[in-house]
């Protein structure tokens, strides 16, 4: 199914009204503290987020899976449900792979398909946490650490045909999280898994093309529960300073354990110039896959607020930022659940793009404690939708993604094109 323009103009016409009612009100009160809105609409237009193509299907747990209907079965079909949510929202102009889920098998035509959806591809995801068929070699004991040599090869030469591939595609980064851990003390000699797995990053690097740039995520536990080899940011960042400076931290929101304080880890890494990429994403207790801003929206705001500093006074050279959701709920439709992730992560970051700059930091240099988190807690307290949905408006979207969704019927269509057994290819 294809969202055409016209369609979406014609869902806007009946909320056309009522929205540009709330967006003047809006832009009244903000002008009067001489925020200029035009500058946030044309920022919120340029933020594109990428939607991992492991998302568009219902995700599970290891409890069970319940499918959707009308879910992708095929990289094509992936893009496609991309172009849905792109189209709606003009906001998701981006898809990040899974290698090997989705293999393309014909480079020149996936782009093409990609591009007329006006999508790119993004970062590139290896896999070496699963086995794959005929596999010559397990990885059930780890793979860029395993004791054995082979093992490491596979897993080393595994990395460098999705870079391979995702070259091909127009790629220019590769992301490498890793399950390797342990379950079970004195399973693990910490010191050679670390040695093994910065040698065999070494050897991926080696070949990464010059243009491109490696990012290494990390997670305190699961799939393993005693120790994983790269918990967090600090065995993140020594493995990428290990390997050079195209290799950056990739931060998973998801990726920490309860009340750690991700906003701080952000602002440190983007001083140092090593915050490669981020991966949006909620969760209450250990999960990661809950719809972003579902649970903890203040959150959300104080770490925006960190990477819209980071990006306005880039002292350390920071890199943009390769920006992708990496959530995959079991219970909601994907692409529902996808939109309101993205409406979420543009509301921190307008919220973030209001805050009185230097009025905090005067505030902080005056050690006025009161005074910064009225600063703070003024920005997050306003409405900002309204800017939202015009910065859409501008760019062709829809003012109400989730109701132009609804309204198109588009997935009893996509259960009419592909059926109601269809499967995502994934885990
Ligand atoms: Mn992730």
């Amino acid at each position: 199914m294809r969202i055409k323009k016209s369609d979406v103009a014609s869902n806007n016409e009946k909320n056309e009204r009522g929205h540009l009612e709330k967006f003047d009100f809006l832009s009244s009160q903000l002008n009067q503290q001489e925020i200029n809105t035009d500058d946030i609409i044309g920022k919120l237009q340029k933020f594109q987020v990428a939607i991992p193509s492991w998302a568009l299907g219902a995700g599970g747990t290891r409890f069970g899976r319940f499918s959707y209907g009308g879910e992708p079965s095929n990289l094509e079909q992936k893009i496609d449900d991309v172009g849905v949510i792109h189209a709606l929202t003009q906001s998701a102009g981006a898809i990040s792979l899974h290698i090997p889920w989705d293999i393309p098998r014909d480079a020149d035509a996936i782009k093409q398909q990609a591009a007329s959806h006006g999508i790119v591809f993004d970062a590139v995801n290896s896999n070496t946490f699963q086995d794959q068929k005929n596999q010559a070699h397990s990885y059930k004991f780890g793979s860029l650490c395993n004791v054995n040599k082979e093992s490491r090869q596979q897993a080393i030469e595994h990395n460098l045909e999705v870079i391979k591939l995702g070259n091909a595609l127009g790629s220019k980064s590769m992301t490498v999280w890793l399950s390797d851990g342990s379950n079970f003390p004195g399973q693990h000699n910490f010191k050679k898994a670390f040695q093994h797995t910065q040698d065999s990053l070494q050897q991926i690097y080696k070949h990464l093309p010059n243009d491109w740039q490696l990012f290494i995520e990390y997670k305190p536990y699961e799939p393993n529960f005693y120790s994983t080899v790269i918990p967090d940011w600090g065995t993140s960042l020594m493995l990428a300073e290990g390997c050079g400076e195209k290799a950056f931290t990739l931060v998973d929101l998801g990726h920490h354990l309860p009340n750690t304080n991700i906003e701080q880890i952000v602002a440190i890494l983007m001083m140092k110039g090593k915050l490669g990429g981020f991966h949006f994403n909620d969760s209450k207790y250990g999960d990661d896959d809950l719809t972003c801003g579902s649970i903890k929206p203040y959150q959300l705001f104080l770490i925006f607020n960190e990477l819209v500093d980071g990006m306005d006074n880039n002292e350390g050279g920071n890199p943009p930022l390769a920006w992708m959701i990496d959530a995959s709920h079991n219970i909601k439709d994907p692409l529902e659940d996808l939109i309101q992730s993205l409406e979420a992560i543009r509301m921190a970051y307008a919220q973030a793009l209001l805050i009185d700059r230097k009025a905090l930091e005067a505030a902080r240099d005056a050690s006025d404690v009161s005074k910064c988190q009225e600063i703070l807690q003024a920005a997050y307290r306003t409405d900002v939708r309204p800017l939202i949905a015009e910065a859409r408006r501008l760019s062709g979207g829809a003012i109400d993604p989730i109701g132009a969704y609804r309204q198109m019927a588009v997935r009893e269509n996509l259960i009419k094109e592909r059926g109601m057994h269809s499967l995502a290819s994934g885990l």
